[in-house]
């Protein structure tokens, strides 16, 4: 018996926990602790501790499909490539777009945004950052010049007070939690907000419920109370900052008063006022968010409103402060940093820049690429396939699962089904696969080479534990093959992962000093210019990434929710996730461990809300928005806040992707996940 421990990055979370993969004559087997991991210390959280179990899993793609009279066959690569090659080949650019995936490595997204602009010639490519932190992207760039989680991993365990804002860090990001305690240990204050009383609410020194869409008012009313008292950090102010006074002029207005942020927002008033006190009274203090904050009409709001606050108490560029956005999927950093965005390059260099177009051009060989404009973004993708066939025709989706991740599914599914040709390139048939004509078997992690970026802009490795199942392949073969059948096999000629990422290292500033051999065992922060540079845990130590090196203060006026409840849907429904399941379950629900552990969807009802209803804990309920229903069972519990109902959106057989809102945030694009207008009812029992 043959046994080897490879060590390897995990595929699920963007925290980037390092473990050992375990390999038994050619197949891996399990999952064995890497103590010398550099995020996590050997420590995970339950989904990377199995993250063995789906990858042997019979229900494996293992060879290309192509859909004739409605059902899928089984088909040859050649002939898989040459009906894309052919269908992809009658389209012009604009009838094309393409989605990469957060689940895959830098390399094989580099090369996809390289096969939509090179190739195809489509400015029309994102992934699935535009239903995540599109906001903090677009948020933090415009305040502070960077997109990007301001401090590392380690550094929260410095701090002196942690605000939790939208953030259900222990189930989410366990591993990063792990810092929250440390910080505790250390004599932090722990301040947590959140419609729900989460496994991390229960950590908190603080805990303040509230209502979903209320997190602007929060924020203005936390800042008035402080710069009323005179907390506000004066020197960092003056130093680093501009636009003080206009952010001011805004929060000091009595609708912030701490009064009246109560009655929005459902906080007592002295929650509030301990907040601002202890936030404000820190030697230094974080803020950490994530999809609480982003997934609003508002996210780009919330997400500044997030940094005036921190800016106000001077808490940047500093150990155990900063503005903490958690990243999600594993590599959606490493994603948007490799320019799967539609206004982006690799480096985010702005795809309308000329000069940047022309490096590019030069570097890929060849004379023309997309025009130089924005794309459609992945939620405008869905919005012009119902709104205007026949202006998207034809899609390449890899590593993305919209038919349940997308709001409004209904009208995803309505959208797929006017494309003319759509290609899946997956792992596992999801049920956005069922609605292509041809279905591509892709190597997961555990089958390739390759390099990931966690949200505290670390590049590790991914390393090769065993053959892809069948005949699938890793997806950056894939494109390079695909790539070679349309015209560019030069292009495309690369030998392995490491000829990719050099290419990616040479056109993108911050990963310039990047290479494979200094990824080991520790990987890089980015922005790493040269091959001596050390990178850079901390952001922003001296100065912000602005032209005038200052941060920007915002003033932002609090907005409800695109819908608000009403007689007809009287409760505000949020939706997300819980710590046994990854999103559409396509690995989580095939992972026996995880699976037995949370096997259902449900849906939480707060027990005084429940007894009005007259419904029981357990009982199946129907749950309706303007979109549609759902049939699922209630869990009745006092952990939510009164008029307020959860459901997670893991679960097939309970969608709540059914009755989520498609109301986009007007700059990120962002759909409204968090909260919406909902009604449940009893469902009348059959006779
Ligand atoms: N186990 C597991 N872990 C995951 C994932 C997974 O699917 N499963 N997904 C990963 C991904 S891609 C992401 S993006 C992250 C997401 O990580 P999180 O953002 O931590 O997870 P969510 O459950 O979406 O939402 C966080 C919290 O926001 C609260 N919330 C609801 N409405 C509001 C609101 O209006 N304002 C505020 N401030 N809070 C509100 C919810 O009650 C919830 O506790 O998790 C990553 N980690
Ligand atoms: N209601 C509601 N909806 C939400 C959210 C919410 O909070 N509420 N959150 C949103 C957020 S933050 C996110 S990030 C999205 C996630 O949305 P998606 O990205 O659509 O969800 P996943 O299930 O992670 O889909 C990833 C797909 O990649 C496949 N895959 C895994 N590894 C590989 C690989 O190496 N190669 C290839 N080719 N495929 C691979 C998986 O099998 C899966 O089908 O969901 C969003 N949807
Ligand atoms: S915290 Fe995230 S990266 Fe770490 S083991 Fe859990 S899922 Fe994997
Ligand atoms: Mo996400």
């Amino acid at each position: 018996m043959d046994i080897r421990y490879v060590s390897t990055t995990c595929p699920y979370c963007g925290t980037g926990c390092g473990f050992n993969l375990v390999v038994r004559d050619g197949k891996v087997f399990d999952v064995a602790h890497w103590q010398r991991a550099p995020v996590n210390g050997g420590k995970l959280c339950p989904k990377g501790r199995y993250a063995h179990e789906f990858i042997n899993s019979p229900d494996r793609l293992t060879k290309p499909l192509i859909k004739k009279e409605g059902r899928f066959v089984e088909a040859t690569w050649d002939e898989a490539y040459d009906l894309i090659a052919e269908r992809f080949g009658s389209y012009k650019p604009d009838e094309m777009a393409c989605l990469s995936s957060a689940r895959a490595s830098n390399e094989e997204n580099y090369l996809m945004q390289k096969f939509a602009r090179a190739v195809l010639k489509t400015p029309n490519i994102d992934h699935c950052a535009r239903l995540c932190h599109a906001s903090t992207v677009a948020g933090l760039a415009a305040v502070f010049g960077s997109g990007a989680m301001t401090n590392s991993i380690q550094d929260i365990s410095e701090s002196k007070c942690v605000f939790v804002l939208g953030s259900n860090t222990f189930e989410q990001h366990p591993l990063i939690a792990r810092s929250i305690i440390r910080a505790r240990q250390g004599g932090a204050k722990v301040i947590v907000a959140d419609p729900r009383y989460t496994p991390t609410a229960q950590q908190a020194d603080l805990y303040m419920p509230f209502i979903s869409g209320t997190d602007v008012a929060i924020l203005n009313g936390l800042m008035q109370e402080i710069i009323r008292n005179g907390r506000e950090d004066k020197e960092f102010i003056a130093q680093r900052t501009k636009d003080y006074e206009k952010l001011k002029e805004v929060v000091m207005k009595e609708t912030y008063s701490l009064e009246n942020v109560s009655k929005i927002s459902g906080i007592p008033v002295e929650s509030l006022r301990t907040a601002a006190e202890w936030i404000a009274g820190a030697e230094v203090a974080t803020l950490i968010y994530s999809m609480g904050i982003t997934q609003h009409t508002t996210g780009v709001d919330n997400v500044k409103s997030t940094a005036n606050l921190m800016m106000l108490t001077g808490n940047l560029g500093k150990p155990g402060g900063g503005v903490n956005p958690l990243r999600g999927q594993n590599n959606v950093q490493g994603a948007c940093d490799m320019g799967c965005l539609p206004n982006v390059f690799s480096g985010y260099q702005k795809v309308t820049d000329e000069e940047v177009r022309k490096k590019m051009m030069e570097a890929w060989g060849v004379d023309d690429i997309a025009e130089a404009r924005v794309g459609y973004t992945v939620t405008e993708m869905m919005n012009v396939l119902t709104d205007n066939p026949g202006e998207i025709r034809a899609m390449y989706i890899m590593g993305e699962n919209p038919m349940l991740s997308d709001p409004d599914i209904q009208h995803v599914e309505e959208g797929l089904r006017n494309l003319e040709f759509l290609v899946v390139q997956d792992i596992f048939l999801t049920e956005t696969a069922g609605f292509a004509d041809v279905v591509l078997p892709a190597a997961c992690y555990a089958e390739k080479d390759g390099t990931q970026t966690n949200t505290e802009r670390r590049v590790q490795r991914w390393k090769k534990a065993q053959d892809p199942p069948g005949e699938a392949k890793p997806d950056w073969q894939i494109i390079c093959e695909l790539g070679a059948r349309m015209g560019y096999a030069e292009q495309f000629a690369y030998e392995n992962p490491e000829e990719v990422f050099n290419e990616v290292a040479a056109v993108t500033p911050s990963y310039h000093g990047i290479s494979y051999s200094r990824l080991d065992p520790d990987g890089l922060h980015w922005p790493c210019p040269t091959a001596e540079h050390p990178g850079t845990p901390i952001l922003h130590r001296e100065k912000f990434a602005m032209p005038d090196g200052l941060g920007v203060f915002s003033p932002i006026e609090w907005k409800p929710p695109a819908e608000v409840p009403d007689a007809e849907y009287p409760f505000v429904l949020t939706t997300g996730r819980v710590i046994w399941q990854w999103h559409t379950g396509t690995m989580t629900r095939r992972s026996w461990s995880l699976e037995k552990e949370a096997p259902i969807g449900w849906i939480e009802i707060n027990t005084e809300d429940a007894k009005e209803l007259g419904i029981k804990d357990q009982e199946v309920v129907r749950a309706s928005t303007r979109r549609g229903s759902i049939d699922i069972p209630a869990r009745v519990t006092p952990e939510i806040v009164k008029g307020v109902m959860f459901i997670p959106f893991h679960y097939r057989e309970h969608p709540a992707n059914r009755l989520t809102h498609n109301a986009l945030d007007p700059i990120a694009k962002i759909p409204e996940f968090k909260a919406c207008a909902v009604k449940v009812e009893k469902i009348a029992e059959e006779a």
